[in-house]
């Protein structure tokens, strides 16, 4: 079967670049610019980065962290951590450790994140609206210090989304905001 295109005959390679295709070429060279510049300027200025300090944990020195917060959130209902407290949250397979708890509406708590043994991800998002959904990552040996505060009350479900073995789909868990 023969090409459906026809064979070049002229020097089609030699033709100088049109006018408006060189217009096209430096709008999306300036587009490309902007969006590099704007990506760059949205992890300084943009408030949804999370940012917060890093410090090297074992995995068993991080357990014990766990232990202790778990023991203070069963001296209060229903594991309710009071406004301005700290919350701590290890992933492991399959599950993750220090949840559920119970936080109070647009108020500010340090999340301290790690995991027990391989990386797993941390996906939080009201059960309302599951397509709002906020992503971070647990690693083991490193602790991650995040102020954060929901606003809306309600049940936060939380699910891995790194792959992580066979049990990786059920790793599932959720926190409470109230009023
Ligand atoms: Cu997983």
């Amino acid at each position: 079967m023969s090409s459906p295109l026809k064979p070049q005959t002229d020097n089609w390679w030699d033709v100088p670049v049109h006018w408006d295709e060189k217009v096209w070429i430096g709008i999306s060279v300036f587009w490309a610019l902007v969006l590099f510049g704007w990506m760059t300027a949205w992890g300084s200025i943009g408030n949804q980065t999370q940012e917060g300090p890093t410090y090297q944990v074992s995995p068993n020195a991080f357990q014990t962290k766990i232990d202790s917060f778990k023991a203070r959130a069963e001296e209060t209902d229903r594991g309710f951590r009071p406004a301005g407290s700290d919350v701590y949250i290890a992933g492991m397979r399959y599950g993750f450790d220090g949840l559920p708890v119970v936080l109070k509406a647009g108020k500010e708590y340090d999340f301290h994140l790690s995991s027990y043994d391989v990386q797993h991800g941390f996906g939080v998002r009201p059960n309302d609206a599951l397509s709002k959904q906020m992503t971070l990552q647990l690693l083991p040996g490193y602790e991650w210090v995040l102020p954060m505060t929901f606003d809306e009350p309600g049940t936060y479900h939380v699910v891995c989304n790194e792959f992580c073995g066979v049990g990786h789909r059920t790793m599932h868990a959720k926190f409470i905001v109230e009023k």
